[in-house]
């Protein structure tokens, strides 16, 4: 048994921990009497895979601590909607949470690096950027009295539309719903009218008319059904935003060493086999959305063109609003 986990150490990296997280929860000896009780808000839909491996995620750190402590979640924005989430958590409202990273952009640009348009539009380049970007937002959550725990990538973003869209001029005008800033300002000049909504708004807002397109990944577009609302999805690989799983901070200190390990190995798992969800659900979620009706492909050259200005003067105001954080970020990335 031992040389049989020191091998999937050697070859696992990340996930070895949770290995070793796991080999430490069965030696515990817990008095579930005392067991503690965590809700976890999440804001995407009970079948997103981002939930689904918050659950695994909860059901790792109750056999690793023995038993002592059990996570609920709550998915699809049900204990908490997206947009409370990580105040709740901040607050100690709820001890752990899961929120987009970048929908906190407005709070502080930093929260915005994973959607600079372009800079990271691979699962290579969204991990590369994740190594050089992690620190920095640790250190900045930390600040506001949460622990980083782990990240996972959505697929690469695109644009669903309820028409064919061949250029920008083709959207101008379209009601276009976004989730955070970089949608927001990228629908602006692109010389759409953005609306931010929440993911589990998005079937209301489609059917009202309160949008005529968006700004997502496959993955969002299946989880909603979209192709009840829209005919088009482009792929654009815009960028990769992230989600984030943290904790209060207070409670975090509050643990022994024996808990935060088994709780940091879990998230080193979820974190690994989250990227890997994320990989393999893009073609999935892609061909379900064909399956369903949906015409999906690739931007055209000229929509590509005009996409790339776009990033180009939103990656200059993004490292300006984010000062040498911001660039220390790229620079750390681009030197990788
Ligand atoms: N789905 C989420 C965020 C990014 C994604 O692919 C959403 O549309 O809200």
């Amino acid at each position: 048994m031992q040389k049989t986990l020191s091998a999937l150490k050697r070859s696992f990296g990340a996930f070895s921990v949770a290995v070793a997280g796991l080999a430490l929860g069965v030696g515990l000896s817990v008095s579930v009497a005392h067991a503690e009780n965590w809700d976890m808000p999440m804001a995407y839909s009970d079948s997103n895979f981002h939930t689904d491996n918050g659950k695994i995620f909860a059901g790792c750190v109750a056999t690793a601590t023995g038993g002592a402590i059990n996570i609920t979640v709550h998915g699809g924005g049900s204990l908490f909607g997206g947009a409370e989430i990580k105040r709740a958590v901040q607050t100690g409202q709820a001890v752990i949470g899961e929120r987009l990273l970048s929908a906190h952009q407005n709070e502080n640009a930093v929260f915005g690096f994973d959607s600079v348009p372009f800079l990271a539009s691979s699962f290579e380049d969204s991990e590369a950027l994740w190594a050089a970007a992690r620190p920095s937002l640790e250190s900045l959550l930390e600040s506001q009295n949460l622990v980083l725990l782990y990240s996972v990538p959505w697929p690469p973003q695109g644009f669903y539309f309820k028409k064919e869209v061949n250029s920008l001029a083709d959207a101008k005008g379209v009601k276009f719903r976004t989730y955070n800033a970089a949608g927001d300002r990228m629908a602006e000049l692109a010389g759409m009218l953005p609306v931010k909504i929440e993911a589990a708004e998005l079937n209301q807002a489609l059917a009202t008319g309160v949008a005529d397109g968006f700004v997502s990944s496959g993955s969002t577009g299946y989880d909603r059904k979209v192709w009840e609302f829209l005919t088009h999805f482009y792929e654009a690989d815009a960028w990769l935003p992230r989600n984030y799983v943290f904790i209060n901070k207070d409670s975090w200190d509050g643990l022994g060493q024996d808990h935060k390990n088994a709780i940091r190995g879990c998230a080193g798992a979820a974190e690994y086999s989250g990227y890997w969800r994320s990989v393999h659900y893009t073609e999935f979620t892609l061909s379900q959305l064909a399956a369903n009706g949906m015409s999906v492909g690739v931007v055209s050259d000229q929509m590509k063109a005009e996409l790339q200005d776009i990033g180009k003067t939103m990656t200059e105001e993004w490292l300006q609003e984010a000062g040498s954080g911001g660039q220390a970020i790229v620079d750390a990335y681009r030197s990788r």
